[in-house]
């Protein structure tokens, strides 16, 4: 018997959280604080959330691990020592459940417990909410911390339930491990989940085909055993390290060059490049101020990587299908990666290029293109996620007067500053659509949303409120203006996943707040201090 089944869950709470992730675990924690009674509700039996999940060889952070971790406790950040500039998914996991143990989160975690529906009752401003397994709970909030990269998604190709072999998808990876010697193995997608596996099961593998339709840019991680005395740079102010974080764009410390791509000569702008790909991670889109604002400043960064993919892979038609030419560089999230693009260098690993020859069908024993037959003993579906709307409309939400989330959110996902949807009183989202969320340093914007909903949560104790909404009007004005910035960056001409592009039949819509962490975080802090302007209370 589960440690929740033995565990009953009450029938009235303060809070329901839904989620064990980084964000509800913080969430869990504040709530205790401000003697609320909460708990959390998590599918999974363990914290972690994307880590518990996503145990695929060669998972790792693309934020270094001094910034990649809590900071709401200095004791907790001055004692973890990490062992690694970015950490792997073993690590993580490790420190995800080192935060569940220091601050006696489990007691109020029921593991194995799914959400399935939540219903707002108007005449008594609570939400009834029903578990999968019939379990029914009232709780006055509920707390969304589900996570914006945790509804895993298989493609839709024909066969894919015919096939007899081993399959895997990376973001619900095995608990035990895979052994792939002597085996031939399909990995189906080129994101950055794939990015990170393929040189590593390549290693291991008789072989690895690679099923490519899209390339994407990726930039070496550098990544190596943690340097003490950068450890201890950090840790001698980490407050106040943590505190200029918290401001920078995309809440990740790192030098910003404020000069534009196009102001430099040729021989400053590759130097810079170089500089930063040689230092590795995601800092070299901080290589000018505008490279994600002009195309022109942009397709300088693009070459530059482009000429780097042409320079490691020997075999040119391989270099050139794998050079990115459909989307400006960081449009998509950027890769980082350890040794991806010298691993087609290897004789046992092969790239197919969907676009030339496209996948017709899995069959019984392998993948069919429209050129030839391939049998694998493994395919591992490297295929993404329905990214930042897919688990929150996995729950079946009925707000005010029967608003139904799913048809609220129809052409694209609407809120007031990714925190509350309007007709849906008391029911909060962390790092939801319409926040930096998966722009950022995404503890940071989790930290950032927790405290603010803290904030909000022990103001209306104070004064005796017990229901909160965000107006319509509030909200259409942040839609609008989430527009807006998004219109002025070169984002929206990318067929991503923050698009909904990877969705057959999802709506195009920019779903993160590109407006930047800091200037995010001050208008937070200023409708707060301002009486929460915008919001309706009764
Ligand atoms: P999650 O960690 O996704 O947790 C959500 C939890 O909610 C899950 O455990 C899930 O089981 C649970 N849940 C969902 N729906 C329900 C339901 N209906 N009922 C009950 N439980 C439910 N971000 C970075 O900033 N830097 C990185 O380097 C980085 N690397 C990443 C690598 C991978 C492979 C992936 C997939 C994501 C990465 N991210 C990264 C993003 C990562 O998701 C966040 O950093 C962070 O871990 C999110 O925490 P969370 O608590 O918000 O959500
Ligand atoms: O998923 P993705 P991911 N036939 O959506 C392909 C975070 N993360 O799991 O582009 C063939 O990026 C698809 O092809 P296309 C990070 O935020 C971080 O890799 O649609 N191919 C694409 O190549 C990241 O962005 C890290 O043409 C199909 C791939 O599958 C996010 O999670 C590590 C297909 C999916 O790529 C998601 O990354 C891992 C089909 N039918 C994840 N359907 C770090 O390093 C899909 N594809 C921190």
């Amino acid at each position: 018997m589960s440690e929740s089944e033995t565990k009953p869950l009450p029938a009235s709470l303060d809070v329901i959280i839904v989620g064990a992730g980084f964000g509800g675990m913080y969430m869990l924690h504040r709530l205790r604080g401000l003697g609320l009674s909460a708990r959390i509700l998590e599918g999974a039996d363990g914290v972690g959330g994307t880590w518990y999940w996503n145990r695929y060889p060669g998972a790792r952070c693309d934020v270094e691990s001094m910034q990649y971790s809590f900071s709401f406790d200095e004791a907790l950040q001055q004692e973890w020592q990490w062992s690694e500039r970015f950490a792997a998914q073993p690590e993580i996991l490790r420190y995800a459940n080192h935060v569940a143990d220091r601050f006696d989160l489990r007691r109020d975690i029921h593991f194995e417990t799914r959400v399935a529906s939540a219903r707002f009752d108007e005449a008594a401003s609570r939400w009834t909410i029903t578990t999968d397994k019939g379990q029914v709970v009232s709780a006055r909030f509920c707390v969304m911390a589900t996570g914006c990269l945790s509804a895993a998604r298989l493609p839709d190709i024909p066969g894919i339930r015919d096939y007899t072999g081993e399959t895997y998808h990376t973001g619900f990876w095995p608990h035990r491990r895979v052994d792939f010697a002597g085996k031939r193995v399909a990995v189906i997608g080129t994101g950055s989940s794939a990015i990170q596996a393929i040189p590593v099961i390549a290693a291991e593998a008789a072989q690895v085909t690679v099923f490519q339709r899209t390339p994407n840019f990726s930039i070496p991680s550098r990544n190596a055993p943690m340097d003490a005395e950068y450890e201890g740079w950090w840790k001698r102010d980490y407050r106040e390290k943590r505190q200029q974080a918290r401001m920078m764009r995309t809440g990740i410390l790192y030098a910003l060059n404020p000069l534009s791509a196009l102001e430099v000569s040729e021989e400053e702008r590759n130097a810079e490049y170089e500089r930063r790909w040689t230092n590795g991670g995601t800092a070299f889109m901080g290589a000018f101020s505008d490279l994600i604002l002009n195309k022109t400043a942009n397709d300088t960064a693009a070459e530059f990587v482009r000429n780097k993919i042409r320079a490691t892979v020997k075999d040119p038609a391989t270099a050139e299908a794998l050079a990115p030419k459909d989307h400006p560089i960081g449009t998509k999230r950027i890769c980082v990666d350890t040794h991806y693009y010298e691993t087609y260098n290897r004789p046992n690993v092969r790239l197919v290029n969907l676009r030339q020859t496209p996948i017709e069908t899995i069959t019984a024993t392998g993948i069919r293109t429209s050129a030839e037959s391939l049998e694998f003993d493994a395919i591992v579906f490297a295929t993404g996620f329905d990214a930042m709307t897919g688990a929150l409309l996995k729950i079946d939400f009925e707000g005010r007067g029967g608003r139904r989330l799913s048809a609220e959110w129809e052409h694209g996902p609407r809120s007031y500053l990714g925190l509350m949807v309007a007709g849906f009183p008391n029911l909060l989202t962390i790092t939801g659509p319409g926040s930096p969320s998966v722009l950022s340093n995404m503890i940071v914007s989790i930290e950032q949303h927790v405290d603010w909903i803290a904030g909000l949560l022990g103001d209306m104790q104070a004064r005796g409120r017990t229901c909160v909404e965000a107006t319509d009007t509030a909200q259409e004005d942040w839609v609008r203006h989430g527009e807006e910035v998004a219109n002025r960056t070169l984002y929206p001409s990318a067929a991503s996943w923050y698009m909904g592009a990877n969705i057959p039949g999802k709506p195009r819509v920019f779903m993160p707040y590109i407006g930047g962490v800091g200037v995010y975080r001050e208008k937070c802090d200023e409708i707060a201090a301002g009486g929460y302007t915008g919001f309706a209370f009764t």
